[in-house]
């Protein structure tokens, strides 16, 4: 059952109805494998001739119910849910790369994705060209007769970067190449890149979509064929499932959605006017601000802006460090899209798989902080963000 809002979407659709008992809540089947009632069955199983559960690796009815809701409310055909989100990322690219092959891909990504298409990609033979991927020029002129994705994220962690998901389809249309975009930070409540013609969606499932910072998890949506293939060749063969515990807490997650992203925007877009207001805060990257490069895509590709900002503190990294230091409620911690507010450094963390000079190429300085605007009462949020500033600062002359 799909409705026409999103709203309704988070609670209904793709819900497998339990015609057993009518269990509201979805059955955790946490099981392994599953019976067969003859050899013969288990033969046809396995050879495709009757549909049905085999063995948990190759799916799991928790599991598949937490696919469908996400194919529904990211409008692909099927989804296939993974162990995490870096589980995700690799089963897709290894399903759609082999050696020999190229990738064009953006230069800011989230740091272990970086890292796979620098290190695990090129151990395997397949090339990799980083470009920046708000430039449509810049991405044309990277295709090689052997490219055979374009990846990127909107917005890019850490540094917010936008990028239009018409332009990457267009130029992935034009030349048959397949588009992947990593739809994290938005989720499909403000972002579905689908309906922008991007060919597979790929989640870490431990951020907005879970919620509450107690699931490592990822998830891949797209067409019908291009996600059996995933699932019959990465998922299946290299094994990166997700549990049908994992799949249970975000279903249950996904059921607040809407709400908490709601909240998570309100929230970031009245902490991102008090740190540009602020006179220790430097440049700050929200696209709900008008100042923001990616502003002009809200309303067309991005409902809004989102949870996370980021933003460079005036004067060296120690005042950085001391900033963050003081902090009382936030929490330093990576990660991302749970109710608690979050903060870190991407520089020694999320993104030092970067050598420091690709890490500037690509727009993220040593003084960048990422914030993960948290479901708290945004005056608390802000209050520790000015206590902490008053602190590390204290009218004294900045450090370096
Ligand atoms: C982080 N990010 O704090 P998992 N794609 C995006 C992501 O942000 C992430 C993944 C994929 C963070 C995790 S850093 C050690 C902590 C846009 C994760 C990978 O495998 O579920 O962590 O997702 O930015």
């Amino acid at each position: 059952m799909k409705f026409d809002h999103i709203e309704t979407n988070t609670i209904h659709a793709g819900k497998l109805i339990d015609t057993r008992f009518g269990a509201l809540s979805t059955p955790i089947y946490q099981t392994s494998t599953y019976t067969f009632e003859s050899t013969a069955q288990g033969g046809a199983r396995f050879s495709g001739d009757e549909q049905g559960y085999i063995y948990g690796r190759l799916g799991n009815p928790t599991v598949r119910e937490l696919e469908q809701r996400m194919a529904a409310l990211e409008g692909t055909e099927d989804a296939a849910a993974m162990g995490s989100g870096m589980g995700a990322v690799s089963a897709t690219l290894f399903a759609l790369l082999k050696a020999g092959d190229h990738i064009v891909a953006s230069d800011a990504l989230y740091g272990c994705t970086f890292a796979l298409l620098e290190h695990k990609c090129r151990d395997f033979g397949i090339e990799v060209t980083f470009v920046d991927g708000r430039n449509e020029m810049a991405i044309r002129s990277a295709i090689q007769p052997n490219t055979k994705v374009i990846y990127a994220e909107t917005p890019i962690n850490p540094n917010m970067v936008c990028i239009d998901l018409d332009m990457i389809a267009r130029v992935g249309q034009s030349k048959g190449i397949t588009t992947v975009i990593d739809n994290t930070f938005m989720s499909p409540v403000l972002q579905q890149p689908a309906k922008h013609g991007i060919d597979l969606i790929i989640h870490s499932a431990t951020k907005y979509l879970n919620g509450h910072g107690d699931v490592i998890a990822g998830i891949v949506c797209g067409s019908q064929e291009m996600i059996e293939h995933i699932k019959l060749t990465t998922l299946k063969d290299i094994g990166a499932v997700m549990s049908p515990h994992d799949a249970w807490l975000i279903i249950r997650g996904l059921k607040t959605l809407h709400i908490r992203v709601e909240r998570h925007c309100q929230n970031a877009e009245v902490v991102s006017e008090f740190l540009e207001k602020h006179p220790d805060v430097g440049t700050v990257f929200y696209p709900g601000l008008k100042s923001h490069e990616g502003h002009r895509l809200i309303g067309t590709q991005m409902k809004a802006a989102g949870g996370v900002i980021a933003f460079e503190m005036k004067g060296s990294f120690e005042n950085a460090v001391a900033f963050m230091d003081q902090l009382k409620m936030c929490k330093r911690a990576v990660s991302l899209g749970d109710a608690e507010t979050l903060i870190q450094h991407p520089a020694s963390m999320t993104h030092s798989p970067y050598e420091p000079e690709q890490r500037r190429a690509a727009g993220i300085s040593d003084t960048l902080i990422r914030l993960s605007v948290g479901l708290e009462h945004v005056d608390d949020i802000i209050a520790d963000l000015e206590q902490a500033l008053n602190a590390a600062y204290s009218g004294i002359a900045r450090v370096g």
